[in-house]
C-alpha cells in the first residue's frame, strides 16, 4: 500500500532535513584559527587541521562556516593584521572551494578585504563595524551580509565591570543605531544582521535577560544571530562547568534562541545542534499539523 503524506506536511525525509523550508534556522559552525581560542585551546592552528574541522563542521550540517583568527575574549591580546590574514587566508580559501559558505570573525577591514579575496561570502563583525573605520567601505563595496554585534567596551577590559540601566534597551538601542550608520555607509538592509552580543561586556544577569527577550529584536528587521554556545554563563549556571563540558547547556540556549524565531544561530557542537534542533522542529511540526 501506498501512504500519501497530508498535504499540509511535507514529506518526512524533507522535513527532516528542512529542504521544505527557507526559514528554519541556520546553523553557523566555530571555527577558531587561533593559537590561544578559550574552548579548542589552539588545536586547530595547524592549517591542514583547521581544513578538516571546518569541512566536518560542514559534513555535520553548518549552513555557514564562520572562520576567525583573532581571539576576542576577555584579556586577549591583539593580533597583527598580518598574521590574521596569513592564519585565515588559506582556510578561507580551501574550505569556500570545497563549496562552504564562509563567514569570517573580524574586525579589520584589510582581513575582510583578504577574506572576500579568498572566497568568505559574509562578514561577522564582533565590533559592528566600530573598530576600523574602514571597513564599512570594504562591506558596502563587497555587497556582502554582515553581521553587526553589541559589545560594551574592548576585548581587554569589557567583563571589569559592565553596567546597564536595561540591557535590553540599551543593547536594542545601540544596535538600531549601528544598522543606520551601517545603512549610511552605503549597506544595503537587506545585507545587515543584528547580533546581541551574548557575553561581550554583560554579566550573568544581563545575559540571562538578553536570551529571555530575545524576541524584541526582531522589531529591528534585521535577521538576528546568537552566540551563547560554551560561553561564560553556561559555565556559571553549571558549577564552573570548563568549556569543554558545556554541551548541554550550550543546547538549552540554542533552543531558547529558535524557539524565539532567531535566524542564525553559532555554535561550535554543530552535530548535536543541528540533532537538538530537528527534535524541536519535528516536535513543532507536529503540534502545527491539524488533527483528523
Ligand atoms: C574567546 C572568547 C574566544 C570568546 C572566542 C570568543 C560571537 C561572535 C564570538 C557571538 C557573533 C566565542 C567568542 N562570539 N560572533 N564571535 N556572535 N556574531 O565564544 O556571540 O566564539 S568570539
Amino acid at each position: 500500500m501506498v501512504v500519501t503524506p497530508a498535504p499540509s506536511a511535507p514529506p518526512a525525509s524533507r522535513r527532516v532535513t528542512g529542504l521544505s523550508d527557507p526559514g528554519r534556522c541556520l546553523v553557523m559552525g566555530i571555527l577558531n584559527v587561533t593559537p590561544d581560542s578559550f574552548s579548542d585551546g589552539g588545536a586547530f592552528l595547524d592549517r591542514t587541521e583547521a581544513i578538516d574541522h571546518g569541512l566536518a563542521l560542514a559534513a555535520d550540517g553548518a549552513d555557514i562556516v564562520d572562520v576567525g583568527g583573532e581571539s576576542t575574549r576577555p584579556g586577549a591580546t591583539m593580533v597583527w593584521e598580518r598574521d590574521e590574514i596569513e592564519r585565515i587566508a588559506p582556510v578561507v580559501r580551501q574550505l569556500a572551494s570545497g563549496g562552504a559558505a564562509v563567514s569570517v570573525d573580524t574586525r579589520k577591514a584589510d582581513v575582510m578585504t583578504a577574506a572576500l579575496a579568498a572566497g568568505a561570502r559574509m562578514i561577522n563583525d564582533v565590533s559592528a563595524l566600530t573598530y576600523d573605520d574602514r571597513s564599512a567601505d570594504v562591506v558596502a563595496a563587497a555587497g556582502v551580509p554582515v553581521v553587526l554585534m553589541h559589545h560594551q567596551g574592548d576585548p581587554a577590559t569589557m567583563q571589569e565591570d559592565p553596567h546597564y540601566d536595561d540591557v535590553l534597551g540599551e543593547v536594542y538601542i545601540w544596535l538600531e543605531e549601528r544598522v543606520r550608520a551601517a545603512e549610511e555607509a552605503g549597506i544595503a538592509r537587506e545585507k545587515i544582521l543584528i547580533d546581541p552580543g551574548f557575553g561581550f561586556g554583560k554579566k550573568l544577569a544581563h545575559n540571562l535577560e538578553l536570551m529571555n527577550g530575545l524576541a524584541l529584536f526582531h522589531s529591528l528587521g534585521c535577521p538576528i544571530v546568537v552566540g551563547a554556545s560554551r560561553k561564560r554563563t553556561v559555565g556559571a549556571l553549571s558549577g564552573e562547568a570548563p568549556a569543554d563540558k558545556r554541551l548541554g547547556g550550550s543546547i538549552a540556549f540554542a533552543l531558547k534562541a529558535v524557539e524565539q524565531g532567531v535566524q542564525i544561530v553559532r555554535v561550535h557542537d554543530v552535530f548535536e545542534t543541528v540533532q537538538a534542533l530537528r527534535v524541536w522542529r519535528g516536535m513543532r511540526d507536529q503540534g502545527l499539523t491539524p488533527r483528523l
